[in-house]
C-alpha cells in the first residue's frame, strides 16, 4: 500500500483494552438487564460520538418501486427484481436502487444476505438486463468506467466476488446497494449524496459528532431493511448484512445499531472495522483519516495518535452485536486490514456473548489458515489477499446454515 506502517508483530505496542463489561462509573456489567439497560447504550453513544457520527432515522417520505422483474434469472433459478428507494425530506429528495435475487426453487419467504458494493449494481452480474448505475463512480478503466460513469463494458466487471448461483443454491436471496446511491465515495464537504437530506436550516456539513461516509452507507442498510419488512418473499427475521472492505466497516456498525439485522458479517474489514485500534498493526486511525477524511465523524480525527485515548476499542462494536451471530473473515496477506487484530476483537467480544448465554466464541486461539470457527462468533483466515472469494462466501453460508 506504499505508506509506512507496522507489520511486524514484535513491534506492535503493550496495550490496555477498555472492558466492554465496565461501565464508565465502575459498574461492573454482570446481568443481562444492566447490558441491556445501561451497558450497551452506553457504549453505542460513545461510537456515535466519537467514531461514526450520529445518523438521523427515516426521511420523511420513503416510498418502493418495483422497476424490473424477470422470474427466469440465472436460467430460471431465481426471480431477479430491482426496487427503487425514494427518499425524501423538504430540503431534496435521494434514491437508492436495491437489486435482489430470491430462489425460485426454495419456500418463501427466505433469509436474505444484504451487501453493499463498489462500483454499482450492474457490476455483479453480467446480465444486460440490470441497469446501469447513472451514478458517479470511482474511475478504473479496467471497469470500463468513462469520466466517473459506467458503460456497457462495466457489466458484471466484479462477478467473482458475488458467487450468486451458490448462494440461490443454499436457497438464500442476495440483495444490493451501491455505496454512492448513498454517498459516492470521495471528500466533497457532505454537497452531494445523502447528508444534505437532514441538514437543518444554515447546516452545510455534519457537526463534530453526526455521521460521515460510513454512517450514510450504514444507514442505506438500514433503508434496505424497511423496505424487507414489506417485501413478502423476505424473511425479515433472516437477514444477513454482509460487507467487504470500507463496506464491511459499513456493514458491522449497521449490525450494530440496528437489531433487525440477524446476522452480521465482516469481510477484511480492518481498520474502522473488525480490527483493533490499539495494536496500530497495519492502518491506523491516522492513516485512515488521512486519505479518507469523508468516513468518520470530525470528532474521530482527536484521536489520532493517541489510540488509548479511546473509551472504546473495536472489540466492544462486536459486543453491540450480541448476542446475535457475527462473523469475522480475515485474510492472510491482508496485512492493512491486521488480520490478527480482527480475531482478537472477536476474542475480546466473547465476554459479552458468553453473559448473554450464547456460545461466543469457541476457540482462545487464532486457527490456522482454513480452519473457520462456528460457535456464536464465527471467524475464518483464509489464504490470499485483500477480497471476498467463494470460499469466504462459502464460510458465510456454512455459518448462516448453522444458525
Ligand atoms: C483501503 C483502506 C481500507 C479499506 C480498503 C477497501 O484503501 O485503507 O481501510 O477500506 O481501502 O475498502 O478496499
Amino acid at each position: 500500500m506504499g505508506l509506512d506502517v507496522n507489520i511486524d508483530e514484535k513491534k506492535v505496542p503493550e496495550y490496555i483494552l477498555p472492558d466492554p463489561l465496565t461501565c464508565l462509573d465502575g459498574t461492573r456489567v454482570s446481568s443481562k438487564t444492566l447490558w441491556f439497560e445501561k451497558r450497551e447504550p452506553e457504549i453505542l453513544d460513545l461510537f456515535e460520538r466519537y467514531i461514526y457520527g450520529k445518523m438521523p432515522g427515516k426521511p420523511e417520505k420513503m416510498s418502493f418501486e418495483i422497476t424490473s422483474i424477470d422470474k427466469n434469472a440465472l436460467k430460471g433459478k431465481a426471480t431477479r427484481k430491482e426496487v427503487s428507494v425514494v427518499m425524501e425530506n423538504s430540503q431534496s429528495t435521494l434514491q437508492m436502487e436495491i437489486l435482489i435475487y430470491i430462489p425460485n426453487f426454495h419456500p418463501k419467504p427466505v433469509a436474505n444476505f444484504l451487501a453493499l458494493n463498489f462500483y454499482g449494481n450492474h457490476s455483479i452480474h453480467q446480465d444486460p438486463n440490470i441497469t446501469l448505475s447513472k451514478q458517479w463512480v470511482p474511475k478504473r478503466k479496467a471497469y470500463g468506467i468513462r469520466k466517473n460513469q459506467a458503460t456497457e463494458n462495466s457489466r458484471g466487471v466484479l462477478s467473482y466476488r458475488w458467487p450468486i448461483e451458490l448462494i440461490i443454491d443454499r436457497g438464500y436471496a442476495l440483495s444490493t446497494i451501491y455505496c454512492g446511491d448513498l454517498d459516492p465515495d470521495f471528500d466533497d464537504g457532505f454537497q452531494n449524496g445523502v447528508h444534505p437530506l437532514f441538514y437543518k436550516k444554515g447546516q452545510t456539513k455534519p457537526a463534530a459528532d453526526e455521521w460521515g461516509t460510513i454512517g450514510a452507507w450504514a444507514w442505506g442498510l438500514r433503508r434496505a431493511m424497511d423496505y424487507f419488512e414489506v417485501d413478502n418473499n423476505i424473511d425479515n427475521n433472516r437477514v444477513i448484512v454482509m460487507g467487504f472492505s470500507r463496506l464491511g466497516k459499513a456493514a458491522l456498525w449497521a449490525g450494530a445499531i440496528d437489531k433487525r439485522f440477524a446476522l452480521v458479517i465482516s469481510n477484511n474489514s480492518g481498520c474502522g472495522g473488525a480490527a483493533l485500534y490499539r495494536r496500530k498493526f497495519g492502518e491506523t486511525i491516522s492513516h485512515i483519516n488521512n486519505q479518507f477524511p469523508h468516513w468518520f465523524c470530525e470528532n474521530f480525527k482527536q484521536f489520532i495518535d493517541k489510540e488509548d485515548e479511546l473509551p472504546v476499542d473495536q472489540h466492544m462494536l462486536i459486543s453491540l452485536i450480541a448476542p446475535r451471530p457475527v462473523y469475522i473473515a480475515s485474510a492472510e496477506k491482508d496485512l492493512w486490514s491486521d488480520p490478527r487484530g480482527e480475531f482478537l476483537s472477536a476474542k475480546y467480544a466473547d465476554p459479552v456473548y458468553k453473559m448473554l448465554g450464547t456460545t461466543g466464541l469457541q476457540v482462545d486461539e487464532m486457527p490456522k489458515t482454513h480452519r473457520p470457527i462456528l460457535s456464536a462468533i464465527g471467524y475464518h483466515i483464509r489464504e490470499g489477499v485483500h477480497e471476498v472469494l467463494k470460499y469466504d462466501w462459502e464460510r458465510y453460508l456454512d455459518f448462516a446454515d448453522y444458525h
